[in-house]
């Protein structure tokens, strides 16, 4: 059914429909997006959002995490742009309406977000506007926020479901995906790796979804100016961050792409990502966290083509698809760009190196 924006959302807002123009945005798997264009100069221009209570069930999570965030932004870097709800009328950052929750947020003008990257500089920017949440964010208490997911990134937890979606999946399904099960099962290393790395690593509040389309670059010049999508925001590993920037950033073809051929790393982007990034998080991240760099991205590719497979062999129940096989084309375009990670990994760690000093 389609979705539209009800009366009462107005309302909250203290908008006036007729102001404005709807269009739904293009991408994101999980909430409805809605961008709300004001018609004439003097109305500004919103995006309305209703959450997907299914993935996040406990969305008083993702509000307080996002208060708790903004306050401290507020007080150490007030100059920072922070994408955070507006209060409703109610001071509330969630109105709900028939069960469903609705949320405005601050349209950036002149801005686009990509799908993916067309020039090394906007990998440069839209790194360096995640280094810089990270940055900010860094040295605040992780006490008080929630994971609004739990074990979102839990590469353990990933790899469990994963084993459970296999033995319980229909047997035509399985045998369509025999040769992206056999490769989840051949990069099982990955999950061990993380078992043994995570106690060494610091918690520190991240943004868990740094995918390219989540930051905003000026249309004109590519500047970064800000990152949006802050439901998961909370407390996590930096190799989170980073290896979803690589999962999105190195390939010219996004997670859709099923012709693999198409699948390869830019070592180019993969340097200005990482300068960008570096220009922030530089100073912040600890010798540990260093030599893990190039894992982050093995780590996050890793988990994404488990989750698409997860989910086409239990029957595309999370991600939404435009055709019967799109999940399993989506695992294998990202066990694609894992093995190219592997494949490329000397000259990469090369960059890693050169990046550091
Ligand atoms: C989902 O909805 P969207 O596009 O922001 C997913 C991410 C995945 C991404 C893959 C809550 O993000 O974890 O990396 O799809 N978000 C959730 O494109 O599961
Ligand atoms: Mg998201």
């Amino acid at each position: 059914m389609e979705i539209s924006i009800p009366q009462q959302v107005w309302e909250y807002y203290g908008l006036n429909p007729a102001n404005y123009q709807v269009s739904r945005a293009a991408s994101g798997h999980i909430n409805q997006t809605f961008i709300v264009l004001g018609k004439s100069l003097e109305q500004l221009s919103w995006v309305v959002q209703r959450i997907n209570t299914q993935v996040f069930t406990n969305p008083g999570a993702i509000a307080q995490n996002i208060k708790l965030a903004d306050n401290h932004l507020k007080k150490h870097h007030a100059d920072y742009l922070f994408i955070a709800p507006i209060p409703n009328r109610n001071g509330e950052l969630f109105s709900i309406i028939d069960g469903h929750y609705w949320r405005l947020l601050p349209y950036v003008t002149n801005t686009i977000a990509l799908d993916v990257l067309q020039q090394p500089l906007q990998a440069y920017e839209a790194a360096k506007q995640f280094g810089k949440l990270s940055r900010n964010l860094d040295g605040i208490n992780p006490e008080g926020f929630q994971a609004t997911i739990p074990r979102f990134h839990d590469l353990e937890w990933r790899k469990e479901q994963f084993d459970q979606a296999l033995s319980s999946a229909d047997e035509e399904l399985k045998m369509n995906a025999s040769v992206a099960i056999e490769l989840a099962n051949q990069f099982n290393s990955i999950v061990k790796d993380f078992s043994s790395v995570k106690h060494n690593l610091p918690i520190r509040i991240l943004h868990h979804d740094t995918k390219i389309s989540n930051a905003l670059l000026d249309k004109q010049t590519f500047e970064g100016k800000c990152v949006i999508d802050l439901d998961t925001l909370m407390p996590g590993y930096f190799i989170s961050d980073l290896g979803d920037m690589m999962r999105t950033y190195l390939c010219a073809y996004d997670e859709n792409e099923a012709d693999l051929a198409k699948i390869t790393i830019r070592e180019e982007y993969f340097s200005a990502m990482l300068k960008g990034y570096l220009s922030e998080m530089g100073h912040i991240l600890n010798a540990t966290e260093k030599t893990l760099i190039l894992f982050s991205g093995k780590y996050m590719i890793y988990m994404q083509a488990l989750r698409f497979l997860s989910d086409y062999l239990e029957g595309s129940i999370y991600y939404p698809i435009a055709y019967p096989k799109h999940n399993l084309d989506r695992s294998m375009n990202q066990f694609h760009l894992l093995g190219q990670l592997y494949e490329k990994e000397k000259i990469l760690e090369e960059i890693v190196s050169e990046c550091l000093n």
